[in-house]
This record gives C-alpha cells, structure tokens and sequence, in this order.
C-alpha cells in the first residue's frame, strides 16, 4: 500500500501525531514500549545463546564475534537470524506488539524480511557507521522498515542509534568504496556532508523501540560504557514491495507474512536503487563489511 493511503488508515497502536513524525522524519523512538514480559523472555533466551558463542572461536553464518571473543570473555557484535533459532524471537517477531507498529506503517499486509540481535558489547562495542538500509536488499518499492528493541536501557554513551531526520526523501548512497568493493557503509566524502549535527539520537529505557524507513541514513557510535547495549532489530516490508536480489541471511521465515495478505500485485517506485553484490554466494554482516574484515577468517560454512 502507498504511503499516501497508509497515512489515512485507522491506527492500531501508534498516535497521528506518532505516524507523522515516522513519515516526516524517518525514524521514530516510542520509550518503553515493550513490557517486563517480553523483555525477560527474550533475555532468558539470549543469555543461553551468549553462554553457547562461548565455544565458538570464528564468526559464522550464527555469531559474528568480535576479534576479541574467547570463552571467558564472550565478545559478540551479532547472533544473525535469531528467529530461525529460537521459537521465542519468531514469536516476538511475528505476533509480538511490534507487528502493530509495523502494521500503522506499512499497511495491512506485511511481510517479515530479517532479523538480527547487534550486541554492541561493553567497553569498545563497534560503531555501526553511516549507511542506508535499502542499499543491501533494494525492492520493488521503499516501503520497507526495521524496528529494533533496546533489551537494556540505552543512554548517550552507549551507542545508541541515530538518524538524520529527513533523509529517507533524498539521494541513496553507493555504500562500495573507490575500489568498487562493497564496504556496508557510505562513502567517506558523502558522510562528510551530511548533517550530523541534526542526528535524531534514539535512547530509551529497557524496552525502547526504534523504528527507521529503510532509506533513512542511520548510524551507531562505539559503546566505551561499561555495560552491554543489545538491539534485537526485525525487518518489514509491505507485501507489495518484493525484494529484487538474493537474500543476504535467508532462513525459513523469510518472506512469510506476519499480517493481511499475501501481494497478488507487486508496486514499483521509480527512484532507482544501487544494488548490492550477488549474496547468494554468501553474505558476512555489516560489521565485518565496515572493518574490511577479510573473510578467510571466517568459519568455512
Ligand atoms: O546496531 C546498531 O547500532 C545499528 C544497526 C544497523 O544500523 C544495522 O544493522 O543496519
């Protein structure tokens, strides 16, 4: 559905003046929107996967470690996919309040596209730096959008995301560097001329939701505070917005609809996107994308 005719529609759980700001701006902040439930739950869980990265020793297609990671010291930046491996995450992402909020934005029928918990660890956690969204999974149209959970409260120093309000209506990013090889990130010439000092920082107690439009160009700083600064950020997209390249972490509910419908038409936006490289050959993930990480690294998978 259009946004023109999403913004006319009867809300589920956001306000007008909510949606606005969203369609206006980019991104939005709703501060402990997620309850003690939810929370301890999702926790419960998380700690299980924290406690088996232990015997990992190289990122793979499940834990993206940090060069740091040791058993004693478990150092994550991501536990990709986590709906595909605990019913707990799909449950939270398919039927969980946030589909309400994904619902007011998009339409009615809604798509799930990913999901990934970024860890962003105490004491060095890396930056996320500035870069659109749609540039690594471009679709028909734009009508595509991450929400993302803080499970601990989340202040300045910490990392927290941020985005430049307005952005999703201009120009998108090639995110290769001069060399032509992807990076996950813009180049540095365009990120020097962007606004920065306007950055909408999202911060929020335990529970916090974030919400950005997958053009919206967003970033994280380093967390140098001595506590952990977990993101469990789900994917959308309208139906009719169908994704045009390989997937790049596809996993079994990729695709399925968590709302409404299935499309029987597909709409197409006329702003054309950059694309990304063919991920079918595998994907790594944005940290190890920004830090020029050479993959050989990795697990072979
Ligand atoms: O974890 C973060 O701070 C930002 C994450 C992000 O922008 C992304 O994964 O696309």
């Amino acid at each position: 559905m259009r946004p023109e005719q999403v913004r006319k529609r009867e809300l589920k759980v956001l306000t007008r003046e909510q949606r606005e700001a969203y369609f206006t701006n980019g991104y939005l902040v709703l501060q402990g929107f997620i309850g003690r439930d939810w929370l301890d739950r999702l926790w419960e869980v998380t700690n299980g996967f924290i406690d088996e990265s232990r015997s990992w020793t190289r990122s793979d297609t499940k834990f993206d470690l940090e060069p740091a990671h040791t058993a004693d010291e478990p150092r994550l930046r991501r536990l990709t996919a986590p709906v595909s491996h605990h019913e707990t995450y799909w449950e939270f992402a398919s039927n969980g309040p946030i589909v309400d909020v994904a619902e007011d934005l998009l339409g009615p029928d809604v798509v799930f596209h990913h999901s990934k918990l970024n860890f962003k660890w105490s004491g060095g956690g890396e930056e996320v730096k500035w870069h659109q969204d749609i540039p690594f999974y471009p679709h028909t149209n734009y009508s595509v959008l991450a929400i993302g959970l803080y499970m601990s409260d989340v202040d300045d120093e910490m990392g927290p995301m941020g985005g430049i309000p307005g952005s999703q209506h201009g120009q998108i990013y090639s995110h290769y560097n001069e060399h032509d090889e992807w990076v996950g990130s813009m180049r540095d010439e365009d990120a020097a001329r962007l606004d920065v000092d306007r950055t909408g920082w999202m911060k929020g107690p335990a529970g916090t939701i974030t919400v950005h439009h997958c053009r919206t160009v967003h970033a994280s700083m380093p967390n140098n505070s001595p506590r952990m600064r977990p993101l469990l950020i789900n994917a959308y997209s309208a139906a009719d917005a169908l994704p045009i390249t390989a997937h790049p972490s596809p996993c079994p509910q990729v695709g399925q609809v968590v709302r409404g419908k299935p499309a029987r038409w597909a709409r197409f936006d006329a702003d054309p996107c950059p694309l990304p490289p063919d991920w079918s050959n595998g994907y790594t993930s944005i940290f190890a994308s920004q830090q020029e990480e050479d993959p050989s690294l990795r697990a072979a998978e």
